[in-house]
């Protein structure tokens, strides 16, 4: 679930970019970082191989703007797309409150596409998460090379649900990019505001028009006091610019 800090009035979303190696995650990132205003992003955080391949994780920490009276704050992560880290991607899986999947519309990746569809489900079940819970947005991404896949065939073959957003995207230049942040914001977003959408295991967050716990310990509160974890939200604004 997002994490509210309402003595600072921050909302804070974590968004993982998973998929299969050389899909372009991080190009995702570096496009954000580079078409964001500075005051607005920290620093781009890329751990690499010489040969580019993220060998860790990458983290951008974007400022959205506000949501209610909250400041939205969103930790953008790849996980590394080589099949051999897993333990990575579990770690950087942890506490996620969204998922980017971004498919190499190549045909000739389908495979490694699919494998990693599979892969991220089960990390998300290890952790406790249900997959068809989680907010997710595919992006099919390389779609400026020659012969892609088409889109349908795509999604049949990964299993994609019916419902899950889908982006067309050529993250390399750009395309796309920015309409999947908004879009995996609006699906955070909607979690926050829909309870009935929040994963097992996780507290109900905000009931609209209604004072909710936001966390399970700070139901001792008197509502509305400071610090009780109450929150009011009654409808889901227009997602700021970035
Ligand atoms: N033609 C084309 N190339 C792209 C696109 N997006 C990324 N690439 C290229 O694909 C290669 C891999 O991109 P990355 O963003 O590093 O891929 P990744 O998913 O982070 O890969 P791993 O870190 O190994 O998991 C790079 O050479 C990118 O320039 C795209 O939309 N079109
Ligand atoms: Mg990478």
């Amino acid at each position: 679930m997002p994490y509210i800090d309402h003595a600072r009035k921050e909302l804070r979303l974590k968004i993982v970019y998973y998929g299969p190696g050389l899909g372009g995650k991080t190009s995702n990132l570096e496009y954000i970082h580079k078409h964001t205003r500075p005051e607005r992003r920290g620093k781009l955080v890329a751990l690499n191989t010489e040969a580019e391949r993220t060998l860790f994780f990458d983290l951008l920490p974007v400022e959205i703007g506000r949501y209610k009276d909250y400041q939205v704050r969103v930790h953008l992560c790849t996980v590394p797309g080589q099949i051999a880290y897993d333990r990575t991607r579990q770690l950087v899986l942890r506490h996620v409150d969204g998922v980017v999947f971004v498919v190499d519309s190549q045909p000739a990746r389908l495979r490694e596409n699919h494998e990693s569809m599979r892969n991220l489900e089960a990390n998300l079940r290890l952790q406790g998460d249900d997959p068809a819970k989680m907010p997710l947005v595919v992006q099919f991404n390389k779609r400026d090379l020659a012969g892609p896949g088409g889109i349908e065939a795509s999604r049949e073959a990964l299993g994609i649900p019916p419902g899950v957003l889908q982006i067309i995207a050529s993250a390399g230049r750009g395309e796309g990019v920015f309409e999947t942040l908004k879009a995996i914001l609006k699906e955070c977003l909607a979690v926050v505001e829909e309870p009935s959408r929040a994963p097992p295991g996780h507290s109900p967050s905000i009931v609209p028009g209604q004072r909710v716990s936001m966390f399970p310990e700070a139901t001792a509160g008197t509502p509305g006091s400071e610090n009780s974890g109450m929150l009011v939200i009654a409808t889901l604004p227009k997602l700021p610019r970035l």
